[in-house]
């Protein structure tokens, strides 16, 4: 499937290969408009649903992984428009529905739409010239796609309220001293080393790697006793795959294990 305002590309030669997702607007400094969020649901989901994909990785440009919501677009809404269409908040959810791991790569600017993207993704690999900022407060506006309750859960609240509302932006170092991020990098090195624990994941077992996704997104979710119940009947499940008999044989028995091979 081709698309106009993303660019996708499959990697890897194992039985489990990377999905890439480019979000390529580069005139507008991939700005999120209706377009772009609706083809990048259909892609997320296009490889959420292929069985040779086992990991996703989502980025921009060297310049902007995405400077947020289109604003052009935006300017000429009214409240009974926003409201009534629930403005965008369909497209924007869909990231949250996939079940395979999604691996953030941002270079340059994450502002507003874009920083929450980049939240919304489970493991994020920064660029050492990325930057990370909530700049609605700027343009009238409040964060509208979870910058006011995921900011506050990665990075604390004393540093999500000073990004949010004096608008000050966040650099690699101390995203990743504070949470935000999982690793930053050389830009040269990123795409390399997010394409390196991509194929790490998917030489794991799928349905391991499925569960653990989702019992650490129940931690934000849930009470710790229900998520650890839940943890306990996800692993509880693992005893009835192959790979749980794959992995263990080939631990004790002291070769390497081959998962996912059918
Ligand atoms: N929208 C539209 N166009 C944008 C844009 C944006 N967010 N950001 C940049 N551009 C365009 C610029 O207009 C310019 O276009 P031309 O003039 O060349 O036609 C081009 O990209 C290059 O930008 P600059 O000339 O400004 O380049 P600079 O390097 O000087 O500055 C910048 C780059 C990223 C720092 C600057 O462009 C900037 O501050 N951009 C705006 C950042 C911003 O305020 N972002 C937050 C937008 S509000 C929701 C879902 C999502 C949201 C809300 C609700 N729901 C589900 C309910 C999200 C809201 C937002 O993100």
């Amino acid at each position: 499937m081709s698309y106009e305002t993303l660019l996708t590309d499959i990697h890897g030669d194992g039985p489990l290969k990377t999905g890439v997702i480019t979000l390529n607007r580069p005139k507008a400094m991939n700005a999120l408009n209706d377009q772009l969020m609706d083809e990048l649901g259909a892609a997320l989901l296009a490889f959420d649903r292929d069985d040779a994909i086992g990991c996703i990785i989502l980025t921009g440009s060297e310049k902007a992984f995405a400077a947020g919501a289109d604003i052009a677009a935006m300017k000429d809404y009214d409240f009974q428009k926003v409201y009534s269409s629930n403005y965008i908040s369909r497209n924007w959810e869909t990231i949250r529905s996939v079940r395979k791991p999604v691996i953030g790569v941002v270079q340059g600017v994450a502002l507003g739409g874009g920083c929450e993207l980049a939240m919304m993704c489970d493991v994020v690999f920064a660029a050492e010239n990325a930057k990370f900022g909530q700049p609605e407060i700027t343009i009238g506006v409040i964060a509208g796609a979870g910058g006011t309750q995921r900011l506050p859960r990665a990075v604390g609240k004393a540093k999500a309220m000073d990004m949010l509302l004096t608008n000050r932006w966040m650099d690699a170092a101390e995203a990743e001293r504070c949470g935000l991020v999982s690793r930053v990098l050389p830009a040269d090195r990123v795409m390399a080393e997010a394409l390196a624990a991509a194929e790490k994941i998917c030489g794991f077992g799928r349905l391991a790697v499925m569960a653990t996704k989702e019992a650490v997104n129940a931690a934000y979710e849930t009470p710790l006793s229900q998520g650890l119940q839940l943890e306990r009947r996800l692993f509880h499940s693992m005893f009835g795959t192959a790979d749980q008999r794959e992995g263990m044989d080939a631990f004790v028995n002291k070769r390497k294990p081959a998962f996912n091979r059918g």
